[in-house]
């Protein structure tokens, strides 16, 4: 697959896609936006990528949102059509485990990516923030949503209504990134992070994310149901097998996924 407004490569086991539109800061149009989709596809359907982990061109920015240009001329249509928030559902229900190494700016929708994945670290030049009510919108593409469900409401209404642009060292006292690391340091510490993902059972990580992430879309008896499904599923797994099996000969494990 070739792409105009991304680069994606495999490294190990981890899929890389970082987001390349410097002449608009890595902005989401919608040319980006329907090569992420692709790039999310392409990915899904190499057996040896197990992570996902998602960046930006250059030392600034990792996305800027929304291209605003476009934006301006986007109607209800659009929106009831779910062009971005299609996008990041993809992302949070993506079969593989996500990670954002945000590295610069995350604004608006560049935010909202990041807050689509399942893991996010940042470099100590990251800033994030919702210009959003400042453009006459809200944060659409989740923003209002998994926002609160991660740093809770109160702490969500201050960062949309004020807008106000935090850095990293914020973003990671919030519980919003894992760490924040020099900015030499974030691809090494971001490749590392995967590592630690692809070092265990691939079947049992994406069941974990799945029921993870229905506890905060159903009540609490739907998902332990939910749980104790996932869990039947994995205790009939080669890989519970193995992984057992490797702990009492005291041996790495060699899961294969089934
Ligand atoms: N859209 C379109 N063009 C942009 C954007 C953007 N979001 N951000 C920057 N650019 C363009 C500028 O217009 C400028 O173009 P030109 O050279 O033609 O004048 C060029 O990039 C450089 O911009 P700056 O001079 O501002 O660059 P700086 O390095 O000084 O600043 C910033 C970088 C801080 C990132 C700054 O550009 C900025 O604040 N950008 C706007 C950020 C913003 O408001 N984002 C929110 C957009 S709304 C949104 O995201 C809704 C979410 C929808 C979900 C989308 C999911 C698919």
């Amino acid at each position: 697959m070739s792409y105009d407004n991304l680069k994606v490569e495999t490294q190990g086991g981890v899929g890389i896609v970082t987001v390349n539109r410097p002449e608009a800061r890595n902005a989401l149009d919608r040319k980006t936006v329907n090569e992420l989709h692709a790039a999310l596809a392409q990915l899904a359907d190499d057996a040896r990528v197990g992570v996902v982990l998602f960046t930006g061109a250059g030392d600034k920015v990792f996305v800027a949102g929304a291209d605003i240009k476009e934006l301006r001329g986007r109607t209800k249509a659009d929106a009831l059509a779910r062009i971005n928030t299609g996008l990041f559902a993809a992302i949070d229900n993506y079969e593989k485990i996500t990670i954002a190494a945000v590295n610069g700016f995350a604004l608006g929708g560049g935010f909202e990516l990041a807050l689509a994945c399942d893991l996010r670290i940042a470099s100590t030049a990251a800033r994030f923030g919702f210009p959003e009510t400042g453009l006459g919108i809200i944060p659409g593409a989740g923003g209002t949503q998994r926002l609160p469900r991660l740093v809770g409401l109160g702490r969500a209404k201050e960062i949309v209504l004020l807008g106000e642009v935090f850095d990293a060292a914020r973003a990671e006292a919030l519980g919003i990134v894992s760490k924040a690391v020099e900015p030499d340091a974030l691809m090494p510490a971001a490749l590392a992070m995967a590592r630690k993902v692809l070092e265990r059972a691939p079947l049992a990580s994406r069941l974990a994310k799945i029921t993870l992430n229905a506890s905060a879309r159903s009540s609490l008896d739907t998902g332990l149901t939910l749980e104790m499904l996932a869990q039947a599923v994995t205790f009939e797994s080669s890989d519970k097998v193995e992984g057992m099996t490797a702990f009492i000969e005291k041996r790495k494990p060699k899961f294969t996924g089934a």
